[in-house]
């Protein structure tokens, strides 16, 4: 029986133990936080797995028949989320998308965390994949706010991942120096293992996504890179085909494996497009340059923004190392 299995799995844990070994000098905190990170993603699965059977749904500010508050799956992965990160004792201070302001922890805490803890929820009652995304950046010292804690570029991200809570569980992190790395919940040992090793992005895709029933108000650079995909003028070439889930962290998942290219550009409606800097933007451009990818506003590589505001947006168009200089050629040409 034995030799059907490996004994010698490398688990989320035993990947982070090892990773620090080779940074003589590393404390064993981002150990401390990855492990928080890693039970705030094993809570939010369980719940995800159950939400429509314990009635998880859509029941924010509801009262259930014990007469108990029930929460909505956003705020229970928010508060579990929190709750974890503070109880490590590494974090200073938290940016997440369900609080307006900068969260503040006690203590001497290195490092600041920027988390979605439940991107895509909307998706949820139609069971479609849904995901957490963080960004770890180390605490600045001449930070005078909180606030300033978080005007810095997204290249200064030490590590950044995403959940993704669907037809199985998958971790993904990158950790520098072009490291990648994907895991999946095994659920009866309840431990990611990395089965996912090393990720690197195809340089060129053939899948376009983007949400197209925004068109109409789309720019005029966005319409024609679109168009390029779909309409391509080479003799011979093929047109990319379109794939959109609507929930950035499966959409970027598959780009991420599959290669081409996910956009959610700016329009007349939202002149900075929808998606988040500091916990959707800086986090999945830092991922997908690490894995060899890139990542641009269409002017800009989204890694050199730096916030206005803890809750800034700004336009991206993310995949393919090709697939974004053809964005960028684009850019340069109709904007
Ligand atoms: P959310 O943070 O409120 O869940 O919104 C972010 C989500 C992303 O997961 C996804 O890429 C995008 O919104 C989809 O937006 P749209 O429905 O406009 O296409
Ligand atoms: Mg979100």
């Amino acid at each position: 029986m034995s030799e059907h299995f490996s004994t010698d799995i490398k688990t989320l844990t035993r990947y982070i133990l090892e990773t620090q070994k080779h940074h003589p000098t590393a404390s064993g905190d981002l150990t401390i936080l990855m492990s928080a990170i890693q039970v705030g993603c094993k809570f939010v699965e369980s719940c995800v797995r159950k939400a429509s059977l314990v009635n998880l749904v859509g029941l924010a500010g509801n009262v259930n028949v014990q007469g108990e508050e029930q929460k909505k799956l956003d705020e229970l992965s928010n508060d579990m989320f929190i709750n974890a990160l503070r109880a490590s004792g590494k974090v200073k201070t938290m940016v997440s998308e369900e609080i307006d302001n900068v969260i503040i922890c006690e203590g001497d805490g290195k490092y600041c965390v920027t988390f979605d803890p439940l991107d895509g929820s909307s998706n949820i009652d139609a069971g479609v994949n849904v995901g957490t995304i963080f960004g770890i950046f180390k605490h600045n010292k001449d930070s005078k706010t909180p606030e300033d804690d978080y005007k810095v570029p997204g290249s200064d991200i030490i590590i950044a991942g995403y959940c993704m809570y669907g037809s199985s569980c998958n971790l993904v992190i990158a950790i520098g120096e072009g490291q990648v790395d994907g895991f999946t919940l095994d659920p009866s040992l309840g431990e990611f293992i990395l089965t996912h090793p090393s990720i690197r992005m195809p340089s060129r895709g053939k899948i376009y996504s983007a949400n197209e029933g925004n068109s109409l108000y789309w720019d005029e650079a966005t319409r024609k890179y679109i168009d390029s995909v779909k309409y391509p003028q080479t003799p011979g070439t093929k047109p990319y085909v379109a794939r959109y889930i609507g929930s950035m962290v499966a959409d970027v998942h598959r780009t991420l494996l599959y290669g081409g290219i996910f956009a959610y550009p700016s329009d007349t409606k939202s002149k900075d497009g929808k998606l988040r800097i500091l916990y959707e933007g800086f986090p999945m451009a830092y991922i997908c340059e690490q894995a060899g990818g890139k990542a641009t506003t269409g002017l800009k590589r989204v890694l050199d923004l730096v916030p206005k505001d803890v809750h800034a947006r700004c336009p991206i168009f993310l995949g393919s190392k090709e697939d974004v200089e053809d964005v960028e050629k684009t850019f340069a040409i109709y904007e």
